[in-house]
Order: C-alpha cells, then structure tokens, then sequence
C-alpha cells in the first residue's frame, strides 16, 4: 500500500515529484508582481486591445478636456455644450448602436467609455447614457426605417439631441401610472400631459415620449417647436449640477401619427430602453468611485498629522482598503455584464443587480473619500463631492436603490414586493 503520510511526502530522498514540488513552491514565493494601486486584480489585462483603446482614448479626453472645466461648470450650474461636438468626433454617441453613422461597438466598450467619461462627472456620463441609449436605441429598436434614417445619423454627429420623457410630477417609479395621453386625430396625435426631471430636455431637439394611447403605452419623437411643446428648467439642484434637467409640458400639442415609434407597445417599450441605460451606469459609477479613491489615496500620502502621513493611520488603511475591494468587485461584474451582453446573455435582472450594487458602493467610496480629506473634502478644489453629490442622483434616477433591490428580491423569491 502506498504510504500517504507527511513524513512521507516530506522524505528527503528526491523524487520526479519534489522537483514539481520545489519549483511550484519557489514560485509561490516569488509572487506574481502585484498590479498597480489603482487596478489591484489586473482587469487591464482582460481587457482587448481594441477595448484598451477605446479606454484610454476616453481616458485622455477626459483628463485633458473635461477635468479642467468640469468644476467650474457644476459650481456654475451649467452643462458643458462646447465638448459635444467632440464627443460625437470620438464616436461616443450611440456607439453601441449598428448602422446609420453609429459606431457599432460592442457593449464592453460602450460600458469602459462611460466609465472614464463618468470619471469626468456623472453630468458628462448621463449626457452621453441619455442621447445613446434612451433617445437613438428607441429609435433604432422600435423605429420605422424612415425614422431611423432621418434621425441617427444626426444624432450620432450631435447635431440633433435628444432626451427621453418618462418620468412624471406623481409618477416617478411606478411610470404605469402615467397621465400624459396620445389621442388619435386624423393622421396625427394629439398629446397632453408633463413630464419631469428629463436630462437635456432644455437642449433636446428631440424629445422620446412616452403616452398613454388608445391601444397602451407608446413612443412618440417630438421635435422641439411643435406647437404645444414647452420645456422649463429645473434650478437650484445639489447634485448633477452640470446637467441640464428639465419638465416637458405637452398642451394639444399636435404631432404627426408617423413619429409615433411603430414597433413596440406597452411598458417594454421604455423599460428595455432603460435596460441599456442602466448597463452604462453600472460601469459608469466605477469611474466615479475610482476619482474618487484616487483623490483619496493621493492625499493621505502627502496629507501629514501628528508627524506622519495621515495613510499610516490603520483606519485611514481601513478606508482605502474597503475602497479598493468595492472598485475591483464592481469592475469585475461590470465587465462579467458586458461580456454576456456581447453573447446576447445578458438579463434586466443582472442588469439591476450590478447598476444597484456599483453606485450604492461608489457612494460609500465617495463619503469615505471625502472623509480622508477632511474639511479639503467639502470643496471644489478636489473632485471628491462633487461626485458625491451627483451620485445621489445616479442612486435615483434609472430606477431607485429601492426598486432594484425588489426587481432582484422577485427574481430570487418569485414574490413581488412592489405593491
Ligand atoms: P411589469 O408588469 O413588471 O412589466 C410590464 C412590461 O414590461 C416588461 N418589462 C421589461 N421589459 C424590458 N426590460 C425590463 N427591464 C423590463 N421589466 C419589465 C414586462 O415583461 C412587461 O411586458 P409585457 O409585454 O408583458 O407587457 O411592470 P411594472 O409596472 O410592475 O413595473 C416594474 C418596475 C417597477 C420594475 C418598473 O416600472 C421600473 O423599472 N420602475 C422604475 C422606473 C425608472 O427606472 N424610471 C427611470 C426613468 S428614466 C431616467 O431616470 C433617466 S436618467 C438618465 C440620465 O441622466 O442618465
Ligand atoms: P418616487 O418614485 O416617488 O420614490 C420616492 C421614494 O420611495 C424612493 O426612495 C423610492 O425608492 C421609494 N419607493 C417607491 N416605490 C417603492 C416601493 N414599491 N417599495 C419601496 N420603496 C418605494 N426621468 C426620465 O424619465 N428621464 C430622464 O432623463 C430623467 N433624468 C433624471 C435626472 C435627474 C438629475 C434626476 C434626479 C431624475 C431623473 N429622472 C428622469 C427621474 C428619475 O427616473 C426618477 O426620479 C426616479 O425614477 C424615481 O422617481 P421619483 O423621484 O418620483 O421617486
């Protein structure tokens, strides 16, 4: 019988099998090199080349174009209109999107450029998430082909922009409820109604409404001008300062029975829109989250008290480790989304679970940050709560914290706690 003790495995005479041994644990003791702070697991290297490029293309933009103005903007309260045009000359602009001038990149890369681009600021990022995936997706989803040819490629050079009106004053989360109506008249609708809290509604040529017709829920392209038509800015926000939100209001605003969008009816319609914007929020948020750990970490080397770096305190450590975990976790089920997105395997309920768990996690990283820099924390000199500000809407917008977790608690029970 073969001898299976320790002593055994551990007999000096030399064997094929202590070679193995030796070499493996040598190189157990030599470690692999562990990665940079700011990407402790390597998920650089699971990325493509033409993902890398993607990335770091955004990445540059950011820092050299947005970084420099973005504070100024948000004390300001104003959207930075001038970087469009240079958005849409990167592509970003219904980049997912195949066909009629869009780039037709694959989800994973849609995915890493709105991380760095919310990297820049949320504002930038819902700017991008909101003319791509809530207003030229509909189109492109559940459009005729006239529609589709007369209005993408527009979209996709920023000359046409668009926003999406779901939400209303008394129907936020539950959008069934919604009051704003489409009534047949001839050949055309008449629509009545307001929507509210609608990113770039004061700067949409476009406006994708969603109303209550005869035969369901619809979807009908608006085109600013149409008499009945009139939007009003949302002023005095905390957060999203350098976004423009703003109501819609619709008063027998009479539109043409052929922009209504023909190919889908019913609450599928804008929740599958959603489904896409919420997926670039998932990654998003990590681009938030990694200023935010970043500014953090930079500062507790060079910031000293009590005669040492204030980074050699164990619960200054304790911060930046508990930011590090939540920002290599997020990350790898951002990216593990995006992957079964690009094989078509993708489920609105892993998409709940990863916009839910990513900006919860980029909050926590955001008031921890903030706290490593103290009182220097509360200002604009650092990006740190300005994210933290405008993740409270991110936390918001796209469903609640609190409707994802019941999304996912019905999809693991089978009960729905909705109502
Ligand atoms: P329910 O009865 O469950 O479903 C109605 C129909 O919709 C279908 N469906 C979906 N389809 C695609 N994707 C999804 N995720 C879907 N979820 C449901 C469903 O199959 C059904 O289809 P059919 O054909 O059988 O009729 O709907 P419900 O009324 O019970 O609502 C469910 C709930 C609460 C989850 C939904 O209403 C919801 O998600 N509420 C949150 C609202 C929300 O997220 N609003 C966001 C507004 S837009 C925004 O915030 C933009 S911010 C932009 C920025 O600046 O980045
Ligand atoms: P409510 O639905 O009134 O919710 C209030 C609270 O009650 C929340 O905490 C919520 O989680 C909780 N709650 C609600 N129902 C339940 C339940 N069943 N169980 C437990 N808790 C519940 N909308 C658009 O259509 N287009 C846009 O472009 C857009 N942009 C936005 C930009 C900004 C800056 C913001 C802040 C919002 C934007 N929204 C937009 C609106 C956004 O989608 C809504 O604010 C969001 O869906 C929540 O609706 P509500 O604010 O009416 O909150």
């Amino acid at each position: 019988m073969a001898d299976t003790t320790i002593e055994a495995a551990s007999s000096p005479a030399t064997t094929q099998t202590d070679d193995h041994n030796q070499q493996h644990q040598q190189r157990a003791h030599r470690h692999a090199p562990l990665p940079p702070a700011l990407d402790l697991y390597g998920i650089d290297n699971l990325l493509s080349d033409e993902e890398r490029l993607v990335r770091d293309t955004v990445r540059d933009f950011v820092r050299e174009r947005v970084l420099p103005i973005i504070g100024e903007h948000f004390e300001a309260g104003t959207f930075p209109k001038a970087l469009i045009p240079e958005v849409a000359q990167l592509g970003l602009l219904g980049m997912h999107i195949q066909g009629y001038g869009c780039a037709g990149m694959s989800a994973v890369a849609y995915g890493l450029a709105c991380q760095e681009l919310e990297y820049g600021d949320s504002g930038l990022r819902s700017f991008v998430s909101v003319q791509g995936s809530l207003a030229m997706f509909p189109i492109s989803a559940f459009g005729s082909e006239e529609q589709k040819q007369r209005w993408l490629p527009r979209m996709a050079k920023g000359e046409v922009i668009g926003c999406f009106g779901l939400t209303e004053p008394d129907h936020g989360s539950d959008p069934s409820g919604m009051e704003t109506r489409a009534r047949r008249d001839g050949d055309s609708y008449i629509l009545n109604g307001t929507k509210m809290w609608i990113t770039n509604g004061g700067i949409a040529d476009l406006a994708v409404v969603w109303a209550k017709a005869e035969d369901g829920i619809r979807g009908f392209l608006v085109e600013r001008g149409t008499p009945g038509f009139t939007t009003s800015d949302v002023h005095h926000k905390l957060s999203l300062r350098a976004s423009i939100t703003s109501e819609l209001h619709f008063e027998d605003c009479r539109i043409p029975a052929e922009n209504m969008l023909p190919n889908v009816r019913g609450l599928r319609g804008p929740l599958s829109c959603l489904d896409e914007a919420r997926y670039g929020i998932a990654w998003g948020a990590n681009g938030a989250a990694r200023a935010c750990y970043e500014a953090a970490l930079d500062y507790a080397k060079s910031r000293t008290q009590f005669d040492r770096p204030i980074g050699g305190f164990q619960l200054t450590q304790q911060k930046l480790v508990n930011m590090a975990t939540e920002l290599v976790k997020a990350q790898l089920l951002a990216l593990q989304l995006g992957r079964l997105k690009d094989q078509g395997m993708a489920h609105p309920v892993q998409v709940s679970l990863a916009k839910r768990n990513n900006v919860r996690e980029a909050l926590h990283t955001a008031r921890e940050a903030r706290s490593v820099l103290g009182a220097n924390g509360v200002t604009l000199e650092y990006p740190i709560s300005r994210h933290m500000n405008n993740l409270e809407s991110v936390y918001t917008y796209e469903g609640t914290d609190d409707i994802h977790t019941l999304i996912v608690g019905q999809a693991i029970t089978g009960l729905n706690a909705f109502s």
